[in-house]
């Protein structure tokens, strides 16, 4: 057993502590005794109605098989994908309603302990609405724009406010086959409807649902989120940062915020640092607050303050066996219900703060944004009170990485070119010359299933070995940020020589740390801009650019996938496919949807056939764009990526902006 968890998780501080407490059950003990059924698994399984479950399988069973309704194989497994779409587009867009509501009270007078923080970035999205701001209180202006966005939840025709940030080439794609989405609730209630026994029965038919569904996701409910989020709490620039599960401090009290929406966590951070609860910790014989994030609401916290990150999806459980632990607050999703277990062994206090999140066994605190710092505050004494209750129980490691985050879109822009001269030209002519190859998004969560020594690590190594940049989201960044990959001193030592080139000269990491995974929708506003820079293709389809989700998890990852693929990035996804009992289904999400929107769904288990997959993409798009073949250290000469003075310009900011 313990050999098959140090060759499952993909950290070593996690391996280390995991090792070391052996009585304890994590999810890598749950998922050795917990089969997979084989018929579920290949998505060959339907329980869609009472005359079911019906299992489809046996020889021929693609063309053969039928469930008692007659539904055939192609169809069930069409709408098991449709719906992990819906349910993943449903927690993106509630994570962006939260936040349009948000910024709605505080726009209205109410939430006093919000503000907008960027109200440029307010400016802009009101103009991308069409709503007037010069002149204006940015109260109305910000009211102006939450209320106007809140119209794509509920909008029953018509097309969502956001779609129209993609390239026109891209949005005709949409129109011609039909997947324009009109609300978010509208696409999540349509695809549950048609998928229902006695409905569509039509496997293309489903997945254009699906796509809709997704898209709604994708430049809707997650661009949203992320907008908003910046508005509300500033817009990121690089930031020095530490990852891994040694970011825990012996004599101070730590407080873990893990989940997805930085609302409450915001708070949070603005409290540990008040004087008063900084004394009150001293009196309990702590010698300060220690804040670290776990999942995405680390990836938001670090992204804008800095705050470490305990790591991904896998690392709940053993960051709590560290026994450091005080106080472990979760908002909304990737929260396993096993933390409470685990608490039990040691002092650690479970709190929930989202009503749509109870677990038994932990404190629930209802989230109020009207009173957010006072209960701040509430959880940071209760973690003060809880430190004397530590004991000498858990695995300390000592273990961590300095790792840079706080890539934002914005900021991409600003580094290739400064406050006038941010473009995405730097970046479109070096993928022209051949110094970068092309454009990989790492993302998705981390799964303790899959046999696994990291392959985020592994594909993070070889891509940048091979002149591909990296953007990076979610759990995959907290993996490559775990695994020390996350500085610019990466560069230096594992890329290829035209990426290195571009990464000494801007003074960057060959991964770039994007944000959360609601922040996956900044990756498409860089392909929009992209496109829209010119030199490269005129629409997302046909970039040089790949997403891989290699140990994915979530409902919300597919419906990410869908999302990139629909709007013309191939995507590659670990383990087996969850549709694979399906060739017609797997024909779809392959070859018809590269056809139609030059994006594919790809399912591929094999780490080197994922890179070699990418790679292969990566280079047909190079050539269909008759740019220059990409061979190592060789660049074209047609283009140069800036001149010296502009490039000495260029590093002097950004290295000033990220303390180097
Ligand atoms: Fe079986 Fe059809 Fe009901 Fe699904 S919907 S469980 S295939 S009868
Ligand atoms: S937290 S969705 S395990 S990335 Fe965003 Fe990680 Fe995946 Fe959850």
């Amino acid at each position: 057993m313990a050999k098959e968890k140090q060759a499952r998780t993909s950290q070593h501080a996690a391996e280390l502590i995991i090792l070391d407490q052996p009585s304890i059950e994590t999810c890598f003990d749950r998922a050795d005794k917990m089969k997979p059924c084989p018929i579920g698994h290949e998505g060959a399984c339907c329980k869609n109605c009472y005359m079911g479950p019906c299992r489809l399988v046996g020889k021929d069973a693609e063309t053969t098989a039928k469930g008692v309704c007659g539904a055939t194989l192609p169809v069930i497994a069409a709408r098991y994908f449709a719906r992990m779409v819906a349910g993943g587009t449903a927690a993106h867009g509630d994570h962006g309603r939260d936040m349009a509501f948000t910024l709605l009270a505080v726009g209205e007078g109410h939430a006093k302990d919000f503000k907008v923080k960027d109200v440029k970035k307010l400016y802009r999205t009101a103009d991308i609405l069409g709503i007037e701001f010069e002149g204006r209180p940015v109260l109305d202006v910000a009211k102006d724009v939450a209320s106007k966005m809140l119209e794509d939840f509920g909008r029953q025709r018509g097309e969502m406010n956001f779609l129209k940030r993609a390239p026109k080439k891209t949005q005709e794609r949409w129109k011609k086959y039909g997947v324009v989405p009109r609300g978010m609730d509208r696409e999540v209630v349509e695809v549950m409807d048609r998928t229902t026994m006695g409905m569509d029965a039509d496997p293309d038919s489903i997945l254009d649902s699906a796509i809709r569904c997704a898209l709604a996701n994708g430049w809707g409910g997650s661009m949203i989120s992320t907008d908003f989020t910046d508005i509300l709490f500033g817009t990121p620039m690089p930031i020095k940062a530490e990852a891994s599960l040694g970011i825990f401090k012996d004599d101070e009290v730590n407080i873990i915020v893990h989940g997805h929406e930085p609302s409450l966590a915001e708070m949070i951070v603005e409290a540990v640092q008040e004087p008063e609860l900084i004394a009150y910790a001293k009196t309990k014989g702590a010698k300060g607050i220690n804040l670290g994030g776990m999942c995405c609401t680390a990836n938001e916290v670090l992204m804008r303050h800095g705050i470490p990150t305990a790591g991904g999806f896998t690392n709940q459980e053993p960051a709590i066996m560290t026994g450091l632990i005080d106080v472990f607050t979760v908002d909304v999703q990737c929260i396993i219900p096993a933390i409470v277990d685990v608490a039990k062994h040691f002092h650690t206090k479970i709190i929930t703060s989202s009503d749509k999140v109870k677990i038994p066994g932990a404190i629930h605190i209802s989230f109020d944004e009207n009173i957010a710092k006072d209960q701040a505050r509430q959880i940071v004494r209760m973690a003060i009170d809880n430190y004397p209750n530590r004991t000498k129980k858990g695995s300390h490691v000592t273990e961590k990485f300095p790792m840079i985050g706080g890539f934002s879109h914005e900021y991409i822009e600003y580094m290739q070119g400064g406050s006038w001269r941010g473009s995405f030209r730097p970046l479109n002519d070096a993928i022209a010359a051949g110094r970068v190859r092309g454009v990989v998004g790492l993302a998705g969560c981390d799964n303790p299933r899959w046999p696994s020594t990291g392959v985020h690590k592994f594909l993070a190594t070889e891509l940048i070995k091979n002149d591909v940049l990296i953007v990076s989201t979610g759990c995959s960044s907290a993996a490559c940020g775990g695994a020390g990959y996350l500085t610019p001193e990466n560069a230096l030592e594992n890329a290829g020589p035209g990426l290195r080139e571009v990464c000494e000269a801007i003074g960057i990491p060959p991964i770039l740390h994007l944000g959360a995974c609601v922040d996956n929708s900044r990756i498409l506003t860089i392909a929009a801009a992209m496109a829209a820079e010119g030199g490269l293709s005129d629409e997302i389809g046909g970039m040089p650019a790949v997403g891989i989700a290699p140990e994915w998890i979530t409902e919300k990852a597919v419906s990410i996938g869908v999302y990139f693929a629909a709007s013309g990035v191939p995507v590659i996804f670990g383990g087996e496919s969850p549709v694979s009992a399906s060739k017609e289904v797997t024909r779809i999400l392959t070859e018809v949807w590269f056809e139609r929107y030059k994006g594919a769904f790809v399912f591929e288990p094999d780490p080197e056939q994922m890179l070699a997959k990418a790679l292969e993409f990566i280079d047909k798009a190079r050539e269909a764009l008759k740019l220059k073949k990409y061979e190592p250290g060789k660049f074209g000469t047609e283009k140069v990526l800036m001149d010296m003075a502009a490039r000495r310009e260029i590093e002097k900011t950004s290295r000033a902006h990220i303390g180097l």
